[in-house]
């Protein structure tokens, strides 16, 4: 049932997109908001990321200039936010719990944050679909540590413990502590690192890290991984990111080879008053489901 005259309605869901694409039994793609900011460091806020972005993204265009398509044509389905709990882990556990009953529907998940730690819950459902599965961590942070503030689920533990899980290929890393540098040396090879330092000049480092990741690929993107300014509404900012074109580029290379099964998008910590870091989110997950789903 729907009220007369439906046309007087925007639809309130990612993309602003017509209810009949945005139903869950026919949509190929679901988008699911976690308001979770519980173990961030600096300052709460995050918890704000997943709305901020949906309210952002339905004043953009359906069609996109650089594909072609019309990316609301999957069929994508906002479901309400996941209920957070404080504990990290249980929270890990809820996301793998939610996004494991998404993919035995038949679901391709977006995760919207929300901090880091969130992403955890959802490599390891992916995992389970997709056991060959590396993961591309795009981030300004190595998120190494296997503890921090005592807690093995912090936000700045995230690549660890999903590295435990399967192979893993950071990019855009400013920012490392030395048990995190060390860590990696003594890895051998499960997790490569391509530091924000050694990307600034052409794409040949493009190349190498599509190539250091296996087939089926989940993607995690910390948006803090774009520059301070393009992206300041981070908890936890550094200078010397990506900027906007590099990271679309980077991600049609991943795009043309790869089959990418999934992936979120964390840590948006919207500013009263600067919207454009939000429009900047919502914008890069559009052009991410163009890219990554929209082939045949
Ligand atoms: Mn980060």
């Amino acid at each position: 049932m729907a009220p007369k005259n439906p046309h007087f309605y925007v639809p309130f869901n990612f993309g602003a997109i017509p209810h009949e694409l945005a139903d869950y039994g026919k949509a190929k793609v679901v988008i699911l908001p976690v308001p979770y900011d519980a173990t961030t460091t600096f300052q709460p806020g995050t918890r704000n990321g997943p709305r901020a972005i949906i309210e952002a993204s339905r004043c953009l265009e359906f069609y996109d200039e650089e594909t072609g398509k019309n990316f609301s044509e999957l069929g994508i389905c906002t479901l309400d936010e996941l209920e957070t709990v404080d504990d990290a882990r249980k929270m890990a556990d809820r996301i793998y719990e939610a996004a494991k009953t998404l993919l035995s529907d038949g679901k391709t998940v977006v995760m919207l944050g929300g901090e880091h730690s969130i992403s955890s819950g959802s490599v390891k459902a992916h995992m389970e679909k997709y056991p060959d599965l590396s993961v591309l961590h795009i981030d300004a942070h190595a998120d190494l540590r296997d503890e921090l503030s005592g807690n093995r689920y912090n936000h700045g533990c995230v690549a660890r413990r999903i590295s435990e899980m399967c192979p893993v290929v950071s990019v855009g890393v400013r920012s490392i502590a030395e048990e995190e540098a060390r860590h990696i040396s003594s890895s051998k090879g499960r997790i490569k690192v391509f530091f924000a330092k050694d990307i600034q000049n052409g794409s040949k480092w493009m190349d190498d890290a599509v190539t250091s990741l296996g087939k089926n690929v989940y993607v995690t993107l910390d948006l803090d991984a774009f520059d301070t300014s393009i992206m300041p509404a981070v908890g936890t900012p550094q200078p010397g990111g990506m900027q906007w074109y590099q990271m679309l580029e980077f991600m049609r290379k991943i795009a043309a080879v790869k089959n990418v099964v999934g992936f979120d998008v964390t840590e948006l910590m919207p500013i009263q008053g600067n919207h454009a870091p939000d429009v900047l989110a919502a914008k890069v997950v559009c052009k991410m489901i163009s890219y990554f789903f929209s082939r045949q």
